[in-house]
């Protein structure tokens, strides 16, 4: 259709996508092999019809144990290489895609086989696609402070090559408040900052997120839609919004996508942006989350415009670079 077309033609960046998300049953099935990894479903078809979530918890068990058959630096690569491939196609020409060191680290991956193999793809999509791209190292909530702090340590000799540090994993019962100490060594260390809060957790997480944590983005944010002091708080200060909303329905933050309040936050003035999160769990890719969201809210072409436009000035692209693709 005319929508299909547009959104396609859409130039965007997308700044919240997980790689381990990004891992499709067949290429998850292809490193099963590869590795000689065991992995407990009998075909493809099965692998997608235990992808039904009630929560956010739900779906990280499946997902965690997913990334079980990456093992190498090739393996990495070509995870990274295929979510560039098809992200390109949907009009994506910058990507900041987060990492979970901590996912591979604990099973005995070296963290330099995880951060070369994406970094040699990222090269490879400039080449191949012109589509730049950022790591942002993400910490796992549900695991200790020491353990990020480990984390940042076995980091060090890349830093050059990390944008920023994230926030991920279980919500609720984690606050940003556990990480204020590794998020401020981060930012002493000159990286940007981003965490999910109010995916699943209050408003309160989200005070947390910017007054303890100091961050230059929110990824997901809904809850804050419950506090209007919030809300124009956020607005106020031109904080981005990560939304993803087919990752909102998957994981019943939204009961219905025509519920999805992406339209609201835009009235509102705050600045959102729309992503894939895990678009191999979830059901597609950017381009597939603009049009669904689209078609479920009647969103007009200029709405989807101000999206695109928000997901580069809300990207951590220097000001020229920003400037080249509005
Ligand atoms: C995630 Cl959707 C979501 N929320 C929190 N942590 C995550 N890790 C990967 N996807
Ligand atoms: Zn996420």
């Amino acid at each position: 259709t005319d929508l299909d077309r547009f959104i396609a033609g859409l130039l965007k960046a997308e700044l919240h996508l997980h790689i381990e998300g990004s891992l499709e049953p067949e290429l998850m099935f292809a490193l099963a092999e590869r590795n000689g990894v065991t992995i407990p479903y009998a075909s493809v078809e099965d692998v997608r019809a235990a992808y039904a979530f009630s929560n956010l918890q739900d779906f990280l068990d499946i997902y965690y144990a997913g990334a079980s058959v990456l093992l190498t630096e090739a393996d990495f690569h070509d995870l990274a290489m295929a979510y560039f491939d098809r992200a390109a196609a949907d009009g994506v020409r910058h990507a900041e895609i987060m990492f979970d060191p901590q996912t591979h680290t604990d099973r005995g991956i070296a963290f330099a086989a995880v951060i070369e193999g994406l970094l040699s793809a990222m090269a490879e999509a400039e080449a191949k696609h012109g589509l730049t791209s950022a790591l942002i190292l993400s910490f796992l909530r549900h695991l200790s402070e020491e353990a990020a702090f480990e984390t940042l340590a076995m980091a060090e000799p890349w830093l050059d090559r990390i944008a920023a540090v994230g926030l991920d994993s279980s919500e609720i019962g984690h606050p940003p408040s556990k990480f204020a100490r590794v998020f401020a060594a981060a930012r002493a260390k000159g990286l940007k900052l981003v965490a999910h809060a109010g995916e699943e957790g209050p408003p309160a997480y989200v005070y947390e997120a910017l007054d303890l944590l100091h961050v230059d983005r929110i990824d997901h944010g809904n809850r804050a839609l419950e506090d209007e002091a919030l809300v124009q708080r956020l607005a106020g200060e031109g904080m981005t919004l990560t939304v993803c909303p087919l990752s909102n329905h998957k994981l019943c933050v939204v009961g219905d996508l025509a519920d999805h309040p992406i339209d609201h936050m835009l009235a509102e003035g705050l600045k959102a942006t729309i992503n894939s999160d895990d678009p191999a769990y979830f059901g597609g890719y950017v381009a597939d989350n603009y049009r669904a969201v689209a078609r479920a809210r009647g969103l007009s072409r200029e709405a989807l415009v101000q999206l695109a436009r928000n997901s580069f000035t809300g990207s951590f692209l220097p000001p020229e670079a920003v400037a080249m693709h509005l």
